[in-house]
């Protein structure tokens, strides 16, 4: 909460990768309806994205990429803060002072840990590790009381609360213990090469991923080849993985209930289905691209929002780091 009683969000995408439908529906999407009622924070986490290796210029033109397509999903700079995660080192700080309040236990249970040190082997280095107490800080830098996310980040939820508390119950009321809020909606999108895998922007399928930027010929294209089962029934249940999830995908774009669309589909096979779902998913990302487009094209102005919005946020991160430092018992100059 903010001094004047205002509620907060955070959340954060990595500049990982070209971003997917998976982080649209799960994530991004969900954003602007906070807009208005709450103080929002939105931040490009560039500092999380090198926990694995990345090439530079990527990562320096995916961080605008980013910036912009949040604008593009609709959220407005003048009524969110958006802004990139190195710009701001309260951060890094924060980070470092909370990882003497994480155990190493803790951290090693992280299934996303579990997962990218085993996809990363020959790079499991100590950042990647500590992820979750930096995706802490940035949770608890802010006084944040709730954070729209993917179920697959639903653990580090929990560990940024059980770090407040433990760090509240040291200290005395220092941090708002955050909560997450998972859209039951497109909550986990699925790959659409194997549809018991996350869809997740680092695969290096591209045909198992729709990004938001694709055209409409490589969206249908990818809905065409998606995998699905033997069945002809659109149906929603049990051993339909590669059918439920383009139900969800087709549910999301279009608010229609499982139902509505087995009775859509009745009597017309899967690839009638999955042509209208390429259909759905296109129009809807069409305007995203197009102003996505427009405002890469205006390097200045993105600059402009990033610049005002870690101004902003360093302002307010200080408050907390503050408190932190002298609860801990750092002296101050
Ligand atoms: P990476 O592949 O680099 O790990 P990612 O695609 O998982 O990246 P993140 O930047 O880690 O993306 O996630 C940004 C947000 O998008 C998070 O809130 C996350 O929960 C959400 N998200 C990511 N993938 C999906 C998905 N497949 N379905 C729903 N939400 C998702
Ligand atoms: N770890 C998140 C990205 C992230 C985040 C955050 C999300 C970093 N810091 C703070 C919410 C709040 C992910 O999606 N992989």
């Amino acid at each position: 909460m903010t001094s004047d009683n205002q509620q907060v969000v955070f959340s954060g995408v990595q500049p990982s990768g070209n971003l997917t439908i998976g982080n649209y529906l799960g994530a991004i999407r969900n954003f602007a309806a906070f807009s208005e009622a709450y103080k929002c924070y939105y931040c490009v986490v560039d500092m999380h994205a090198i926990t694995v290796r990345q090439v530079p210029a990527e990562l320096r033109r995916r961080t605008y990429e980013t910036l912009a397509l949040y604008i593009a999903c609709g959220l407005d700079p003048n009524k969110n803060t958006l802004y990139v995660q190195s710009h701001v080192p309260a951060h890094a700080e924060l980070a470092w002072i909370l990882n003497c309040y994480t155990m190493f236990g803790e951290l090693s249970r992280m299934t996303q840990f579990k997962d990218k040190s085993a996809k990363h082997a020959d790079n499991v280095n100590a950042g990647l590790f500590t992820y979750p107490t930096l995706m802490a800080a940035d949770i608890l830098l802010y006084q944040t009381d709730r954070v729209p996310v993917g179920v697959d980040q639903q653990q580090h939820i929990e560990i940024a609360r059980d770090i407040a508390v433990r760090f509240n119950g040291v200290y005395g009321d220092t941090f708002t213990v955050p909560e997450g809020i998972i859209s039951e909606h497109g909550k986990k999108i699925m790959s659409l090469a194997d549809p018991t895998k996350k869809m997740s922007k680092s695969d290096e399928n591209v045909n198992a991923v729709v990004y938001i930027l694709d055209n409409k010929d490589d969206i249908l294209r990818k809905f065409r080849r998606a995998v699905t089962d033997s069945d002809t029934v659109v149906r929603f249940g049990e051993g339909k993985d590669g059918i439920n999830n383009l139900m969800t995908i087709y549910s999301c774009f279009t608010d229609k209930s499982m139902e509505e669309i087995e009775r859509e589909f009745d009597g017309r096979g899967y690839g009638d289905f999955k042509s209208a779902v390429g259909e759905v998913c296109a129009d809807a990302l069409a305007p995203v691209r197009a102003e996505f487009d427009r405002l890469m094209a205006d390097k200045a102005y993105l600059e402009d929002v990033m610049q005002k919005g870690a101004q902003d946020a360093a302002y307010n991160a200080r408050k907390t780091l503050s408190k932190v430092k002298r609860k801990v018992g750092f002296t101050t100059l």
